[in-house]
C-alpha cells in the first residue's frame, strides 16, 4: 500500500540493514552544507506532498472532515464542515495553489455552522470548542490574513456566534463543547483541561481587531482575568485542570504535554501578537518556564537526554514520560529567546524567583536557549533512533538513580538544574550539560522505552526544528527536518494521501486508516517553510496559532483601546 516517491534521494539508498537483518531508515544528516538550489528542490518536494495529500482528500473525502487514506473513504469527526479544507487553506496560499484555494473558498462560503453533521460516529457526538476554534476559526482568520477575502472574516463571525453559548460560565472559561444532536452543553465534570479553556485568546483577539467588535475581545480578556487570579502557590505554573465555574485549580498537576501544552504556548504568543504590551500573559509565561527549570526539567542518567517530566498528585510525584506533543516546547523557548526583550528576562530572574534563587546564577536568556537546544536534541533522537526514522507518540525516560549492570549512572537527582549547578561551580567546562549533540544510535545506551509506538503524522518536532533553524541559523535543524520528511515519504505515504504509522520500530507495514487535518495545516507547512529560502512568515511579524495558522502581529489602536477597555 505504501509507495515511494521516486526522484531525489532514493529511499532504498537511505535504508540500511541492521545487524539483526531488519531494515532501518538511515537518518539523512550530511556533513557538508546543502547548496541553496537543493533547498528549492526540497521545498518543491513538500509542495508535491501537499498536492498528493490534498488531491486525495478532494477526490475521496470532500466535503467531509478527513480522509481515510487506506480505503478512500471519509469521516466527519470534527462537526462535518470539511475540517481538512479549513485547516489547509493558508498552506495552499503559501504554496501558491490558487485553484485549490478558490475551490476551498467556494466550499467555505457555503458552510452553515448551525448544522452539525455526524454520520460516522455515535449519535451523541460532541462538538469540541478547542478543536473547532484552533482548526476552523484559526484556518479562516489566517487565510483572511493572507488573502483579504472578506467572506472569511464573515464566516469566522458566524462561527463565533454558533459557539457563543459555550461562554456562558461565571469564570468566562468556555465549556468543553455541546452535543451535536441537540446543542445541549457538554462537560463531563466542571473540571476542564487547561489547554481546552485557554487556547482561544489569539483567535478571539484577532477577530476583535478585524471586526472592531468588543464582544470578541471580551471572550479573550475574561479568560486572561481568570488565569491571572489562579493561585500558583501549589503548582508553580498554571495547573492541568481548572474549575469551569470559579477558575480555581482542581488538581495539583503540571505539565507541558497533552491537556496543558497550548495554554503555555498562548501565554507567550498573545503577548507577541498584541505588540508586546500584555504583561499578564508574558509574566505567566516567564513564571511557568522558571518553574519548569526549577522542578520539571530532567535529564536521563546515561546519555543526558533532556526532557520535561510531569508533576502530579498532592505529593508532587514525577512522571518521567515524554510525549510527542511536548516536543513543541523547545520551539516555543527558542521563539521566546528570539522575541522577548532583554529587560523581561532580567526582571523575570529577579522578580519571580523568590524560591528559585539558584536561577540567579545564570543569565535567564541563556537558560532558555540551552533548554531549547537540549530538548530539541532529545525530540530529534526520538526520530533518528527508530528504524522507521519517525518519532513515537510517547516514551518513558529511565528515571534518575538508574542502576544498570551494577553501575550507578548520572547526577543524583536527575534534575537538570542540579547538574547545571555542578557544571557552573566547576568553571563551566565544555558545553552546558544536556545541550551536547548525542551520538548516533547505541542501543545499549538508549535510556528510554517506547511506550506508544505510533507516529500520528504530528507536527511538534518539525515545528521546533523550524523555529530553531529560524532563530539560531544552525543548518543542523534544517537537515534534520529533511530527514523527517524523507522518513514520512518512505513510511507514511499511501496511494491516496498519507497514513499514521502503527509502529515506528518497524521499517515497513502497519498503518492507521487516518490522515489528520493537522498534517496539512502544520506538519507540511512547517517543513515547507523550513526548506524555503524566503521567509514569508517572519517571526517578528507573525504568530502561529497552535494549529500553525499564522496571524499578523499588531498594536491596538487608541480607538480599540478606548472601545474595548484595554488598559
Ligand atoms: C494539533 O491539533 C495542535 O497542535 C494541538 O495544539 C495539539 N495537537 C495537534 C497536533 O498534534
Amino acid at each position: 500500500m505504501v509507495i515511494g516517491t521516486g526522484g531525489g534521494e532514493g529511499f532504498t539508498s537511505e535504508a540500511q540493514v541492521s545487524q539483526r537483518g531488519r531494515k532501518t531508515f538511515k537518518p539523512y544528516v550530511p556533513t557538508s552544507n546543502t547548496p541553496p538550489a537543493e533547498w528549492v528542490t526540497r521545498a518543491e518536494k513538500v509542495k508535491e506532498a501537499f498536492i498528493h495529500a490534498y488531491g486525495a482528500y478532494e477526490r475521496h473525502a470532500f466535503p467531509h472532515d478527513e480522509l481515510f487514506p487506506l480505503t478512500n473513504q471519509s469521516r466527519d469527526n470534527f462537526n462535518g464542515w470539511g475540517v481538512t479544507v479549513y485547516d489547509s487553506m493558508d498552506t495552499m496560499i503559501l504554496m501558491g495553489l490558487t485553484e485549490e484555494f478558490d475551490r476551498a473558498l467556494a466550499h467555505v462560503s457555503r458552510t452553515n455552522f448551525t448544522v452539525v453533521r455526524d454520520f460516522t460516529v455515535h449519535a451523541n457526538h460532541q462538538l469540541s470548542f478547542f478543536e473547532t476554534v484552533i482548526r476552523y476559526m484559526g484556518g479562516l482568520l489566517s487565510a483572511y490574513a493572507f488573502s483579504h477575502e472578506l467572506v472569511l472574516v464573515g464566516k469566522a463571525e458566524e462561527l463565533a456566534a454558533a459557539l457563543s453559548p459555550l461562554f456562558d460560565t461565571p469564570s468566562g472559561l468556555p465549556w468543553y463543547g455541546f452535543y451535536t444532536k441537540n446543542g445541549a452543553i457538554y462537560n463531563l465534570t466542571r473540571s476542564a483541561m487547561l489547554a481546552e479553556v485557554a487556547s482561544c485568546q489569539l483567535e478571539y483577539a484577532y477577530l476583535a481587531q478585524l471586526t472592531g467588535k468588543k464582544e470578541h475581545y471580551d471572550r479573550s480578556a475574561r479568560i486572561w482575568d481568570t488565569l491571572r487570579k489562579v493561585n500558583l502557590t501549589e503548582t508553580g505554573m498554571l495547573p492541568l485542570r481548572l474549575n469551569i465555574t470559579d477558575g480555581r485549580p482542581t488538581d495539583n498537576s503540571s505539565s507541558v504535554g497533552g491537556g496543558a501544552d497550548s495554554a503555555h504556548e498562548y501565554l507567550l504568543k498573545y503577548y507577541l501578537m498584541t505588540g508586546q504590551k500584555d504583561y499578564t500573559s508574558i509574566d505567566l509565561y516567564m513564571r511557568s518556564v522558571n518553574h519548569v527549570f526549577e522542578k520539571m526539567l530532567y535529564h536521563t542518567p546515561r546519555r543526558g537526554l533532556l526532557y520535561v517530566a510531569e508533576i502530579f498528585g498532592h505529593d508532587h510525584k514525577r512522571a518521567h514520560r515524554l510525549e510527542h506533543l511536548s516536543c513543541f516546547f523547545p520551539g516555543l523557548l527558542a521563539l521566546g529567546v528570539h522575541t522577548i526583550p532583554d529587560e523581561i528576562f532580567t526582571n523575570a530572574a529577579h522578580t519571580y524567583t523568590t524560591n528559585q534563587t539558584r536561577l540567579l546564577s545564570y543569565n535567564l536568556k541563556d537558560l532558555h536557549t540551552w533548554a531549547a537546544t537540549g530538548l530539541a536534541e532529545t525530540c530529534w533522537r526520538m526520530y533518528a533512533e527508530q528504524p522507521s526514522g519517525l518519532g513515537p507518540e510517547s516514551v518513558n525516560m529511565f528515571p534518575p538513580h538508574l542502576k544498570f549492570e551494577g553501575k550507578r549512572y548520572g547526577a543524583e537527582s536527575g534534575l537538570w538544574i542540579d547538574t547545571l549547578d555542578k557544571w557552573n561551580k566547576m568553571g563551566r567546562k565544555g558545553v552546558p550539560p544536556g545541550t551536547e549533540e548525542k551520538d548516533l544510535e547505541n542501543s545499549s545506551l538508549r535510556d528510554y522505552q517506547v511506550v506508544r509506538t505510533n507516529y500520528l503524522l504530528r507536527p511538534e518536532t518539525v515545528e521546533s526544528m523550524y523555529l530553531l533553524w529560524k532563530v539560531t541559523g544552525d543548518p543542523r535543524w534544517r537537515e534534520r527536518a529533511w530527514s523527517v520528511f524523507l522518513a514520512i515519504e518512505q513510511r507514511a505515504k499511501t496511494e491516496s494521501g498519507y497514513a499514521s504509522v502503527d509502529n515506528v520500530a518497524l521499517f515497513e507495514g502497519g498503518w492507521k486508516n487516518e490522515m489528520p487535518s493537522f498534517f496539512l495545516a502544520e506538519t507540511l507547512k512547517y517543513l515547507y517553510l523550513t526548506f524555503l529560502d524566503d521567509d514569508p512568515i517572519s517571526l517578528d511579524k507573525w504568530v502561529f496559532n497552535t494549529e500553525a495558522h499564522p496571524f499578523p502581529v499588531f498594536d491596538w489602536s487608541s480607538w480599540e483601546k478606548h472601545t474595548f477597555g484595554i488598559p
